[in-house]
């Protein structure tokens, strides 16, 4: 049986021994290295522990030596986790030499090879990889490494901090061969650690800071690609920048290093001094990367360096702490990206991501408080919760204690533990101690599991010229909480404190002046109702007409929210709202109203006039809705709404961003989270029938834009271009669903006319939906252009594997031999496998079970590859409970053969062990 072992907070203790600093040396062999490691090291008087245990992990153990002296093999205890020592001085060298197969490390932790060269991912138990080691964040070490390879082969040799020497090798058998060393000044867990040996091109650049630092700015990539490096040293100099002047916070380095690899299991990695970036969050130009390549490549290179601050400066205690680093992080890199790009797209982007991929999280087997209680894989807990739920936890305390508040919160917060690894109790300590606001109760949101819901009703009192909101919250256990209960742990649950920020509109549209009931004056026209009770009522006075709420602006909490909105009323918010999110979330109830509504009807019985398809045309297609139905589902004021969204566009101070976000409608995954059962064909042929139908009614509006954003002149990714491109490119999806000749050589023509690959992939995407030969003439000529650029192949893919046309499951599987695909690069599974069961759940999902059997066949092929990959692709059976019984069937019958296969990893393992319940 596959049983992980579960890991406890509740269970930590401290170190029993404390490392001062590292001498690391790694030897780089053909098909091997070795690796030499001197520890030195003291009992931990926090601890009473007298045995000492290091982790390591397919390490092959040469020689171990205590302060200078061989110990016989009775004086440990080897095994395939760890080795230990019953009894150890106060204080003691110890050093080990191991072997290890960098070559043979499919599963992308430790020391890997890539194609270039050598690179290391530690975060967050890789370093036991390559040297036995208390491998956990709460010990904190000086490192100093020495590496040694084949100079031509491995011209660059790095690792974290400051370059101290380097030379030739000499002596037999190292001809050819040199080394370099490196010393971190700060002391860091191992899970920061870094090197490299490869051979790669660098783009040095140079930042001054405030305090006249001057930080040497690298970006080491394969050789030929240093034309594709220039945005991402830009986005590391604005980064650096926006940190000094929003939080005061210096690079404390002289070397600033970014290396990218091609192969690698996530984004990228903080590694003091030396960031490892996954090639898509660094390569770059115009004619390889969309807009919003350049838009995440700016993001996660913001995030990789704000963790200087809030990670390795301050790190975690735990892995159950990750939360304190992650959640904080990308609430700074979003609002980084706020300032950057736009405010208003920025937040609506992430609220899309949040609902699409942390609410379903939030609501399955997996589901998990943003400081879980337990795990049995830490790997598979970098998860939306973590990060993106995270991040909004921190956001509601900046919300809720206002700018000033939280940036003297930060600054506590680092006055009190530079250099330590704390929890995140002491986080929101910080921000209590500095704002005065207690805390206590905030602190829910790091212990309960699932997403809460507020219902707020509206009560007019004309008479008394008073309105008042009753906001509930509602918080039912999740199956973390069964799960807990079940193994003795019990989680106390109770309502949430929380900022709701809120406006009044009056019926010309205008904000209305508030004063709550008690207060002797208006105090502006938004307010942040702090919310704290099961049931609290918010009375506003001197409220003359019914106003619409405009509620949770700016989201102001990860919450759903329930709100009894008439169409009126969201047509209301839609045109006049002040407050950016909440105009396109109008937008978004109304079209979700809608879209249920068709979803309901398709999948009722067939009503009289109802024209079944062909049989070899998928049934419930949008083509065969019967005309006579849309007036019943599409109201027309919905049509003349989205007609006058388009044309704000146009308007002075209109903003095509935005207007772009607004019309993308709720997507599949979205409106399965509001179905009880999911109908995924219904809801894929809702979806499009109403994108169909807006395309006819607003044919000309929408071609008319599209002539008016043509962009003429160079590409740039700034947020103006990228804005009119992208509603431009919006207007050309809808007039893509007409699929009749005009429209669809207005699709061929902007794939051959476009001047980048954003242009390029619109059309491409557009067209891997349509059945017509310009398909593939299109894809081909992609390919044959592309073939050479590893992430332009891997959008290549992508497109293909979440295309609606009925042959996608068996291209994906088609395509999964092609030369294209290779199953030991993460990039490639995730956009074609993952991309797949998570983008495309029309056929994930299909009924007759194909798309869950694809899934399952690659986790099997990868989980003794690449377990942390193959999880990934585990997780997209998370919802297969909220299916029919048939699909259940199928689903169940795919999760049953991972979960008996021989050998499953833990990782694997938790992610099935849990689906099944
Ligand atoms: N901290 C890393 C993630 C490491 C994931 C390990 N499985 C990247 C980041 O969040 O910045
Ligand atoms: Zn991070």
């Amino acid at each position: 049986m596959n049983a992980p072992q579960t890991i406890y907070l509740k269970d930590y203790t401290p170190p029993s021994h404390l490392v001062d600093t590292v001498e690391l040396d790694i030897a780089i062999h053909r098909g091997f290295a070795r690796v030499t490691a001197r520890l030195a090291m003291r009992r931990n008087p926090a601890s009473s522990a007298s045995a000492l245990r290091l982790d390591g992990e397919e390490l092959h153990l040469e020689a171990l030596r205590l302060d200078g002296r061989s110990l016989p093999e009775s004086a440990y205890q080897l095994d395939e986790t760890s080795l230990t020592l019953a009894d150890t001085p106060d204080a003691f060298v110890l050093e080990t030499v191991v072997r290890i197969e960098p070559d043979k490390n499919t599963q992308l932790s430790g020391l890997y090879r890539s194609k270039d060269g050598y690179f290391t991912q530690c975060e967050a138990q890789g370093f036991r990889r390559i040297t036995f080691y208390p491998d956990r964040p709460d010990v904190m070490a000086k490192f100093r490494c020495t590496l040694h390879a084949d100079k031509a082969s491995f011209p660059i040799l790095l690792s974290n901090g400051n370059p101290v020497a380097q030379g030739e090798e000499s002596g037999d058998g190292n001809e050819g061969r040199h080394w370099a060393t490196w010393e971190d000044p700060f002391a860091k867990p191992a899970y920061l650690f870094a090197c490299v040996a490869a051979k790669l091109d660098v783009l040095e650049d140079y930042y001054t800071t405030t305090s006249g630092r001057r930080v040497r700015c690298a970006v080491y990539v394969e050789p030929g690609k240093l034309d594709q490096c220039d945005h991402a040293i830009a986005a590391l100099k604005k980064s650096m920048k926006w940190d000094e002047d929003v939080f005061g916070l210096e690079m404390d380095l002289e070397h600033y290093m970014i290396v990218a690899v091609g192969d690698f299991n996530m984004g990228a990695m903080e590694n003091k001094g030396l960031n490892i970036f996954n090639t898509k969050y660094v390569l770059a130009r115009p004619d390889t990367a969309t807009d919003t390549d350049y838009q995440n490549i700016d993001r996660v290179v913001a995030h990789e360096y704000f963790h200087n601050w809030t990670g390795n400066r301050v790190t975690c205690r735990d892995w159950f702490q990750l939360s304190l680093k992650e959640g904080l992080t990308v609430f700074r890199d979003q609002n980084f990206g706020m300032d950057v790009h736009s405010a208003g797209v920025t937040r609506i982007q992430e609220v899309r991501t949040l609902r699409a991929a942390q609410y379903p999280e939030d609501a399955g087997p997996m589901a998990h408080p943003i400081r879980p209680a337990s795990y049995a894989e830490i790997n598979n807990f970098y998860t939306a919760t973590v990060y993106e739920k995270g991040a909004e936890v921190i956001r509601m305390i900046y919300t809720l204690i206002g700018k000033q508040a939280f940036r003297k919160g930060m600054d506590l917060y680092f006055a009190r533990h530079d250099g330590q690894a704390v929890c995140c109790e002491d986080f929101v300590a910080a921000m209590q101690d500095a704002s005065g606001l207690d805390l206590t109760q905030f602190q829910r949101w790091y212990n309960q599991a699932g997403t809460p819901r507020l219902v707020v009703k509206s009560e007019f009192d004309a008479a008394a010229k008073r309105y008042t909101l009753t906001v509930t919250q509602q918080y039912p256990a999740t199956p973390y909480e069964e799960r807990m209960a079940s193994e003795g742990l019990p989680q106390e649950r109770g309502p949430y404190h929380l900022p709701l920020v809120i406006g009044l509109l009056d019926a010309a549209g205008k904000e209305l002046p508030l004063r709550l009931a008690g207060e002797a004056a208006v105090q502006g026209t938004q307010r942040v109702l702090t919310v704290r009770e099961d049931t609290q009522t918010f009375v506003f006075e001197e409220i003359t007409a019914e106003p619409v709420p405009s509620l949770l602006r700016g989201f102001s909490a990860p919450v759903i929210l329930d709100y009894d909105y008439s169409e009126a009323a969201l047509t209301h918010l839609m045109a006049h709202d002040t407050d950016a999110v909440n105009r396109w979330e109008a937008g978004q109830r109304l079209a979700t109203g809608i879209l249920m509504n068709g979803v309901r009807m398709l999948a009722a019985p067939r009503p009289t006039g109802w024209k079944e398809a062909p049989s070899d045309v998928e049934v419930g297609a949008a083509t065969f809705l019967p005309t006579p139905w849309e007036p019943a589902w599409v109201p027309a004021s919905y049509t003349s709404a989205i007609r006058s969204l388009l044309a704000s566009a146009f308007t002075p101070g209109g903003d095509p961003a935005l207007v772009a976000e607004a019309l993308v409608l709720p997507s599949e995954t979205y409106l399965a989270e509001q179905m009880e059962v999911v109908d995924p064909d219904a809801i894929h042929a809702a979806r499009l029938a109403l994108r169909q139908h807006l395309a006819q009614a607003l044919r000309a509006d929408f071609e008319a834009a599209y002539a008016r954003l043509a962009i003429h002149g160079p590409y740039s990714p700034d947020g103006e271009q990228a804005g009119k491109r992208a509603l431009r490119n919006v207007c050309l999806g809808y007039l893509a669903e007409l699929g009749d000749e005009a429209s669809n050589a207005l699709v061929v023509s902007h794939y051959e006319q476009a001047a980048n690959m954003t242009d390029t992939m619109a059309a491409l995407g557009a067209l891997a939906n349509l059945d017509i030969a310009a398909r593939h003439t299109a894809l081909d000529s992609f390919y044959t252009r592309w073939k050479a650029e590893a992430l332009v192949v891997d959008k290549w893919l992508q497109v293909q594997s979440t295309s609606r046309l009925p042959t996608t499951t068996a291209d994906v599987r088609a395509l999964m031999a092609h030369e294209a695909f290779d199953i030991r690069n993460p990039n490639k599974v995730y956009s074609l496998v993952r991309a797949f069961c998570a983008a495309n759940p029309k056929h994930f999902h299909a009924a007759d079970g194909s798309g869950y059997r694809l899934a399952a066949d690659v986790i099997l092929q990868l989980d003794s590859m690449n377990p942390q990959v193959a999880s990934r692709i585990a997780r997209t059976f998370d919802r297969w409970r909220k299916f029919d019984d048939t699909r259940q069937g199928k689903a169940r019958e795919q999760l049953e053969r991972i979960r008996v296969h021989d050998g499953l990893s833990s990782d694997v393992a938790e992610v099935v062990g849990k689906a099944l319940g």
